[in-house]
């Protein structure tokens, strides 16, 4: 019997437990081990039933998802679930699927192969494949629709979104909820069940007939709108619906067929990058389990604008109480509204009840004082992006806050050693950049200055995942990663129009690449003065002589601000929808007219490449600078606030799906044309060239 099994007895009940921690992944030995456990207790004459349950905090969260890769690099076969699961399905004495924290994947395939599942009350199961690239490949498309319906198993297979044990009951997975010990719950079931057939879920077609065609043209639908770039949910449509038209067997055979072209497809490799990405960028080197960290169990920030009215939210919804304050009693009704307005949009769709965004408020005091301050673990401050108003609050906060307590700035260009200097401790202070809107957005980018204590750092990593969400640790300079990336990547996109290419063809040439908005579009969104203040800020640090945008400039001298006044680089009807701004390109061709700009032809090829290979050339830059740990990090802080599609892996991801050397030699040709100043390309791109290796090459070795 595998170590990773075991098998006991509770009188006439043989139990079998699963115990591979820490999430129960069907790891090589995993199956193997449930199967002859299960082969042993049929052969028990003193055996009436099995109950089958997960050690530890969960049932079976999946297949192994680390021998994926192995199999699409071709060191491993692909061992196939399916067989193992039939085995299963086929004891003769009946099997109960014991079901705790969470069954997803290849975990609710296997529950779905047992004779019977009993569920813990905050259990979830799922088929989340797509979320890797992937479908369901043990049968999960022709079990679940046999078990839920057509149209519930097209949802969970084409979405991945995880449903409730109580829906679990409901649609028919599940056969019952256990209160209380599940062990104890499932056996007494087990027992009751001993005497009765064992049904095969194989068997069951009673809800495989009848379906209306329209449950999968809409889910088609759908999955061309949200999911861009990712054949596998389509993928998964279609082995669901040939349960409709094929024995078993047939549809194993078509969903293993569609499950291996989705594995070694790039969009796969990408998503599973990301899946571990998100698990990597939470190691810091130096700082490991044993590096203290502060309680935080109250909060307070300063500036109930957009960013801070966000943050509380954050830390409302995580149970933190927070203070919020503002300067002017107009300001802080006006942050208050809106937290109140989210609350409400999300309470109207059905995201939580009204009792929960009551408790939530309750938790946000707004003030107009520092009052309180004393006591809070943490002080977000959130207001104007100025350096001189940051060091004024700071200097204040090193007055009143506790010794202990973390002072953070949500600054997103601003020097963090600066901010800190106006301080006593600034062993204490670290950058919490959150992305907005910040109660929705994932990434949380924490900002180390030249002396943020380690005990710091780790309380920040370790309080995003508390604040639902994706910490990443950057060094501290301008932009840190995500901002100073971006710089070049919307440099290039405002040269391009100058040079000739049009605001729409910019625009659609990266968003058929995958990104959420194009780069221009991104920029009106975000309000072009929101740039504009900070070059004139910054404009003494510009080299004289280097070519910068122009256009952005005059249209913010027209007061053409963006999105937030209906003309930016495009103009916008009343329903935002953008459409050509002539004064853009009369601005372009002025611009170009008065520095000798080459007006062209520019294809979307040059488009693509010089906005992603700059945004590449600099993440390269920050690597070597060690601003960012690992190039996975980097990519992280893309998937997460800047709406990089996930299915592209990332920028550095993506620079090795094209292969560094053919990126190194558009980046030499740039130079050539462009001028080093702003195109040199970044000596660890070279370094890996020379050695024929990758970004991720450099990750395994860091
Ligand atoms: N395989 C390998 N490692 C896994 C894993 C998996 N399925 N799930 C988690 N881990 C690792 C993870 O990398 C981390 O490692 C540690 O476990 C804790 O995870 C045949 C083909 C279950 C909700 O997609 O969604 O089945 O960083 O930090 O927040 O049809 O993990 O500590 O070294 O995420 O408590 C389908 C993936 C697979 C579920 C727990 N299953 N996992 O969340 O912990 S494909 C999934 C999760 C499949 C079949 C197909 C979450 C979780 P480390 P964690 P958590």
């Amino acid at each position: 019997m595998s170590e990773l099994v075991k098998l006991t007895r509770q009188d006439d009940i043989a139990v079998v437990t699963i115990d591979n921690p820490p999430v129960n992944a069907l790891s090589p030995g995993v199956p193997e081990g449930i199967v002859a456990s299960i082969e042993a207790a049929n052969k028990d004459p003193e055996v009436k039933a099995i109950v089958v349950i997960g050690g530890g905090s969960t049932f079976i969260a999946g297949a192994d998802i680390r021998e994926f890769g192995k199999m699409t690099s071709g060191e491993k076969p692909r061992i196939a679930l399916t067989p193992k699961l039939l085995a299963i399905e086929d004891s003769v004495k009946p099997v109960v699927m014991a079901i705790h924290g969470t069954a997803f994947g290849g975990g609710l395939e296997t529950a779905m192969a047992g004779h019977y599942r009993v569920i813990a009350p905050t259990a979830q199961v799922g088929q989340p494949e797509v979320n890797l690239g992937i479908i369901p490949g043990a049968a999960g498309t022709q079990r679940l629709p046999r078990l839920a319906g057509l149209a519930k198993a097209v949802e969970m297979c084409a979405f991945g979104a995880p449903i409730s044990a109580k829906e679990a009951v409901a649609v028919g997975i599940a056969d019952r909820m256990i209160e209380g010990d599940l062990l104890t719950g499932a056996v007494a079931f087990a027992k009751e069940v001993a005497d009765k057939p064992a049904p095969k879920t194989r068997e069951r077609n009673e809800k495989l007939g009848g379906v209306d065609p329209a449950v999968f043209a809409t889910a088609r639908d759908t999955a061309k709108k949200t999911k861009r770039g990712q054949p596998a949910a389509l993928a998964a449509i279609d082995a669901v619906e040939a349960a409709t038209k094929m024995s078993f067997e047939e549809g194993c055979a078509y969903e293993g067929k569609l499950f291996n072209e989705c594995l070694f497809s790039t969009a796969s490799k990408a998503l599973i990058h990301a899946f571990f990405g998100e698990r990597t960028v939470a190691k810091i080197p130096g700082i490991g389990k044993d590096t203290p960290v502060y309680d935080i169990k109250s909060a307070a920030v300063i500036g109930a604008g957009t960013m801070g009215g966000g943050i509380a939210m954050n830390y409302a919804n995580a149970g933190i109480p927070v203070i919020i304050k503002e300067t002017a009693q107009d300001a802080l009704d006006r942050g208050m509204a809106v937290i109140k307005k989210n609350y409400a949009n999300s309470v109207a769709k059905g995201r939580f009840s009204q009792a929960v965004m009551d408790q939530r408020m309750a938790l946000i005091t707004p003030q107009l004082t520092y009052d309180g301050f004393e006591k809070a673990d943490i002080v977000v401050e959130a207001v104007f992006e100025g350096m001189a108003l940051k060091k004024e609050i700071f200097g204040k906060l090193d007055e009143i806050a506790k010794p202990s307590c973390i002072l953070a700035s949500n600054t997103s260009t601003l020097s963090i050693d600066e901010i800190a200097s106006a301080t006593k401790r600034p062993e204490m202070v670290i950058g919490h950049h959150f992305f907005s809107p910040a109660n929705v957005m994932r990434l949380l980018e924490v900002v180390r200055g030249k002396v943020t204590s380690n005990e710091v750092i780790n309380t920040s990593m370790n309080l995003g995942k508390k604040l639902k969400k994706v910490a990443v640790l950057a060094g501290n300079c301008r932009g840190f990663i995500g901002n100073r990336m971006l710089h070049p990547y919307f440099r290039e996109a405002q040269f391009l129009i100058e040079e000739g290419a049009s605001v729409e063809e910019v625009n659609k040439t990266l968003f058929d690449f995958g990104w959420a908005m194009g780069p221009l579009a991104v920029s009106d969104l975000a309000g072009l003065d929101v740039g504009w203040r900070i070059r004139k800020e910054f404009r003494h640090l510009e080299k004289p002589g280097v070519r910068v945008p122009l256009v952005a400039d005059m249209l913010c001298e027209h007061g053409r601000f963006g999105q937030k006044v209906s003309c930016g680089f495009s103009k916008y009807d009343e329903n935002r929808k953008p459409m050509p701004n002539p004064e853009t390109a009369e601005f372009a061709e002025q611009v170009a007219r008065e520095h000798g700009i080459e007006r062209r032809v520019v294809s979307k090829e040059e488009i693509l490449d010089r906005c992603m290979y700059a945004l590449i050339n600099e993440g390269a830059k920050l690597l070597d600078e060690g601003i960012a740990l690992r190039s996975v990090d980097i990519d992280i802080v893309y998937l997460n606030g800047y709406g990089f599609p996930a299915w592209r892996g990332g920028p550095m991801f993506y620079a090795d799906t094209v292969g560094l050397a053919k990126v190194l030699a558009r980046i030499e040709e740039f130079e050539k044309r462009h001028g080093s100043d702003l195109w040199s390309p970044a000596p660890l791109i070279q370094k890996l060239v020379a050695e024929g290796k990758t970004f991720g090459d450099r990750d395994k070795a860091a």
